[in-house]
């Protein structure tokens, strides 16, 4: 008889026990927080995996469609605490854990924030993953195990220092092993033709090794798996070398392979290590392929049933391969016609198109692709010549000018296309796809973002969620529709009362721990105003900091003219590779310097830049801000995915209208949004206009003065010529329009300090922001997956 057949289930306390005697080796008496925590998590797997295997049968049992979500980033920072609300064993967890004498929450925050990503791409996937389990979609999500995660950041003298992230120095409690589960993989070598069929024979392999993590979801009825692939060697020790007592050389091929799952890119803005990057895209897109061929093998006999029970997403155009070797194995290995290949492989794919920046759309050279994918570079041009037969004169070339457009790729081999907010699908259409959506009108739909209520809400923001279901039950967590029925009781004024009351609360939480975690101390009934992601031209950090100096100065000059105190908190990581993005950090933090030392502006106006933002830091500042900063220029952002966590946690947004600030906008109320600057069409125009920045700069002063007091040296006395590359751009190309959008953000703002002089009235919109911004569920969005691309449907339990 098996432990669990004869004892009731053990009770939380126990089980940490448990696990801290049987699985760390620890007596209570000598254990850290890290072996409690360690305990802890094994008890909380312990309850996730009843609920994976019930899932995994009953996935089996419907012989269900399943669906598998490539992508080369999954940010899933920490994962117990979402476990237990998602277990609803987090009160039971807490109580457990304080009676054996220890602080919850810190044993929580023990725990490392697993970055394997860079920023919304990223996350979104763990948003999704979240919501595929909650929706009790059959579901895979493969990525890469990056043994160092995207790099951490501090400053030193203002500026961005990175150093390597080391999640996995530790046992990682949440994953299981899978040495059953590991596929060779090669690369280079070459192509011959043996008895009419094509026979790719690689130069060098290393091996994929499966590393699962279970994914639960809300209440814990469906149960979801995060396959992630660790690059081993295939002979990890050359004995030889070794016993010559060449240790290092002997160790060679196993370093090489490793480097494959070694580092997180921090966005390839330099060509080095641009073929470790292929290669790393190519390594975990034919692992999953060889897998979930294998798990359809292993179900299903007719191959040609592939698309009625397979759909694989493509994250952006990293698994972009998945086209070329999806043919290559039905094709070449399975002996298809080479039609009919292609037609299953589109059948079976889908792709999202997350960017139109031109710097961030893949291409690969040519002759790296063919050294390093030879019989994949013959296919690509077999299924573009293919492409053009079909479509005679109007074709779009995949391979153009020694390059690989893998974008064209992946719109080429999919069913469906998508973009990732209704502006920016649109914008798809009309410019990088044009060609290509004439040709297929039908292929390319819109499925606007949405963030997973359970951690971005309920779990983060444990006050608002308490006050929400006091006032309309709980069922919202999992139906975040459900939030509009907070609506009708917003008129309660001591409703009213208590959601401003949470509010301050949290900005106390966030201020206590500042002044702990950095030094600076934050007035809790200043307005907190946040912009945090990655930094990026774009984004326009520097339209921000330019407006808290144009803000300072207007100070300086009349101090007494009751100005609303405001504290502007910034966080968000530069690609270590990306200048003038260091550059704004710099600028940010010196300007800080200065005017957090200002006795005379500083009771009204703070900066912060805090170090090191991820996943963690976004669930401490998100609850405790006022207002959210969504700035980009118009057309660029193409979702953004912070600005809805933003609105749903009660802050008001001040922002363009670009990516789904279009349709937060349109949710919670014009009247509720401050909207400022052009529209992506007025932004295209306005840069026709040759000297557009400096007329900007001679039409308003205050943006004139702040840009001079840049290049005086008065945040840089040390080095007065320290951002004259900022300053420069701004006063010449000024691609992102930071000069002409400045004026109507300065009366925007001045819009945003009058409604927060009226508390009644801002807290209304604030509360009006969250009641009506539940639209913005990540479970909208996969639902929206699963009827128009996915053609997949939930199965029992949970359904
Ligand atoms: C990548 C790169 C790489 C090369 C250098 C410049 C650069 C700039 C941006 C990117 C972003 C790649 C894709 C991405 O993360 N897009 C984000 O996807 C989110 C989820 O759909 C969306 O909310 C964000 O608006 C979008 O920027």
């Amino acid at each position: 008889m098996t432990y669990q057949e004869t004892q009731a289930r053990p009770e939380m306390q126990d089980a940490i026990l448990r696990h801290l005697t049987y699985t760390i080796g620890k007596d209570a008496d000598h254990a850290t927080l890290h072996d409690w925590r360690m305990a802890l998590s094994f008890a909380v797997r312990d309850r996730i995996v009843d609920s994976w295997f019930a899932s995994t049968r009953a996935a089996y049992g419907a012989g269900a469609k399943r669906v598998y979500y490539l992508s080369m980033e999954f940010l899933i920072g920490r994962l117990l605490g979402d476990a237990l609300v998602n277990l609803r064993a987090d009160a039971e967890a807490r109580a457990a854990v304080e009676a054996l004498g220890l602080d919850f929450d810190k044993v929580l925050h023990d725990e490392p924030d697993a970055a394997l990503g860079n920023g919304g791409l990223g996350r979104l996937a763990a948003c999704f993953l979240e919501s595929l389990s909650t929706l009790a979609c059959p579901a895979m999500g493969y990525g890469i195990r990056y043994e160092h995660g995207l790099f951490r950041q501090s400053f030193e003298g203002g500026r961005q220092v990175e150093e390597a992230e080391t999640w996995l120095q530790q046992r990682h409690p949440w994953e299981f092993e899978r040495p059953e589960a590991i596929y060779p993989v090669g690369f280079g070598g070459h192509v011959a033709e043996r008895e009419g069929k094509m026979v790719w024979t690689p130069g060098e392999a290393v091996l994929a090794e499966a590393h699962d993590t279970p994914v639960v979801g809300w209440e814990g009825r469906w149960t979801n798996t995060l396959r992630l692939w660790g690059a081993r060697a295939v002979d990890p020790l050359d004995l030889q070398r070794f016993n010559y007592g060449d240790y290092l050389g002997a160790a060679a091929p196993e370093m090489l392979a490793r480097s494959i799952s070694r580092v997180l890119y921090p966005d390839d803005t330099t060509p080095a290590g641009k073929e470790l990057r292929l290669k790393q895209e190519y390594f975990f897109t034919a692992a999953s392929l060889h897998d979930i061929l294998r798990r359809f093998d292993s179900e299903h006999g007719d191959i040609r049933a592939l698309p009625d029970k397979v759909a694989i997403q493509l994250n952006d155009t990293h698994p972009a391969i998945a086209g070329p070797e999806l043919v290559r194995l039905l094709h070449d290995e399975r002996g298809l016609p080479f039609d009919e290949a292609v037609d299953l492989a589109r059948a079976t794919l889908n792709y999202t198109n997350h960017t139109l920046l031109p710097e961030a759309l893949e291409k690969w050279p040519v002759d790296l692709m063919g050294r390093l994918l030879p019989r994949h570079m013959m296919l690509i041009e077999r299924i573009d010549a293919d492409h053009a037969a079909r479509h005679p004169g109007r074709s779009v070339p995949i391979v153009a000018e020694g390059e690989v457009n893998m974008g064209t790729l992946s719109f080429v081999m999919a069913n469906r296309v998508n973009g990732v907010s209704a502006l920016h699908t649109e914008l798809v259409k009309e410019t990088v796809f044009a060609d290509l959506h004439a040709l297929h009108p039908a292929r390319i739909v819109n499925q606007t973002n949405g963030v997973t209520p359970r951690r971005w809400l309920h779990a983060c923001n444990p006050r608002l969620s308490g006050i929400i279901t006091g006032a309309i039950g709980e069922a919202w967590v999992g139906d975040l529709e459900r939030l509009s029925e907070f609506e009708a009781h917003l008129g309660d004024a001591g409703l009213q009362e208590e959601i401003a009351g949470a509010k301050r609360a949290n900005k106390v939480d966030l201020s206590n721990w500042v002044a702990a975690a950095h030094g600076v101390s934050l007035d809790p009934d200043a307005m907190f105003d946040v912009q945090i992601k990655r930094i990026h031209e774009y984004k326009r950090q520097h339209l921000n900091i330019l407006e808290a100096i144009a803000l300072w100065q207007a100070i300086r000059a009349n101090p007494g003219a009751g100005w609303t105190p405001r504290v502007k908190i910034f966080g968000g990581k530069a690609a270590p590779g990306y200048v003038f993005a260091k550059k704004i950090i710099h600028l940010i933090n010196d300007v800080a310097r200065v005017l957090n030392a200002d006795p005379v502006t500083s009771p009204y106006l703070k900066v912060v830049f805090l170090p090191n933002y991820n996943v963690t830091l976004a669930e401490r500042l998100i609850p405790a801000a006022d207002l959210s900063e969504q700035i980009s220029t118009a057309g660029k952002e193409a979702s953004g995915t912070g600005n809805m966590k933003f609105a749903l946690n009660g802050a008001l947004t001040v922002g363009t209208l670009d990516g789904a600030n279009v349709e937060i906008r349109d949710h919670v109320g014009a009247e509720n949004f401050f909207l400022f600057g052009m529209t992506a069409p007025e932004v295209v125009a306005r840069r026709g206009l040759h000297d557009h920045a400096a007329q900007a700069i001679a039409a308003d002063p205050r943006l004139a003065a702040a840009l001079e007091a840049i290049e005086q040296g008065a945040f840089s006395s040390d080095d007065p010529g320290r951002f004259h590359d900022i300053t420069g751009n701004l006063r010449g190309p000024d691609y992102f329009l930071v000069c002409s959008d400045f004026s109507d953000y300065w009366r925007a703002q001045r819009g945003v300090d009058a409604a927060y002089r009226d508390p009644g009235r801002w807290t209304r919109m604030a509360a009006l922001n969250t009641a009506r911004s539940g639209w913005f569920s990540s479970d909208r969005t996969i639902r929206g997956y699963m009827a128009d691309i996915w053609g997949a449907a939930p199965v029992g339990p949970g359904a």
